[in-house]
């Protein structure tokens, strides 16, 4: 088990398209648990490979409540085959985009087709909090990220913040 560091905006790799995982093997098995492992670390509710510099359709999530026993969930090459026309608004945020909210609205409820750690095809129709994170994490899948869902401005005002940050860190390490 490792915990990964993670790769974070504007990095173009968050803009990759990921790749569908072909076989559900011990390879695939571990990268899930090294996911996991990162997303509890950082601490965060969900978590997709790309966020860590891999481009492959494997997402993990975990929205249990703090007094909760840990609920950690496998998603392998997920798909949203229906969305309800109902929208909920959830403030977001990403762990590619540290210290950043912003309010997202999507719709309430989806029902997800993906394959489990076990290589089975599995279905969920989520609601709350998990449809949100299950559309968040499937976005990064497709190289889109929450601040694509908020108006330019803000946008525009995340992603130069984030150019800077990333700039000076760069010129510390010089
Ligand atoms: O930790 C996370 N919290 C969160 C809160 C509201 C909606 C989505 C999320 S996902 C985020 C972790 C992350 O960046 N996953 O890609
Ligand atoms: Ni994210």
């Amino acid at each position: 088990m490792t915990i990964k560091p993670l790769v974070l905006l504007p990095d173009p790799v968050l803009r990759q398209k990921s790749d569908p995982v072909e076989r559900v093997d011990d390879e695939v098995r571990a990268l899930a648990d090294d996911l996991l492992e990162t997303m509890y670390d950082a601490p965060g509710i969900g978590l997709a490979a790309i966020q860590t510099g891999i481009p492959r359709r494997l997402l993990v999530i975990d929205c249990s409540k703090e007094d909760e026993d840990k609920a950690p969930m496998v998603f392998i090459n997920p798909a949203i085959v229906e969305s309800s026309d109902e929208r909920s608004v959830y403030e977001e945020g990403c762990l590619s985009i540290p210290d950043y909210y912003a309010e997202v609205e999507r719709p309430a409820e989806v029902t997800v087709d993906y394959v489990d750690r076990d290589g089975k095809a599995q279905q969920i129709t989520a609601e709350g909090l998990l449809a949100t994170c299950l559309q968040h994490e499937i976005d990064h899948l497709n190289g889109v990220l929450f601040i694509d869902h908020i108006s330019k401005l803000k946008r525009d005002m995340v992603v130069r913040k984030f150019t800077k940050l990333a700039k000076s860190r760069n010129l510390e390490r010089l």
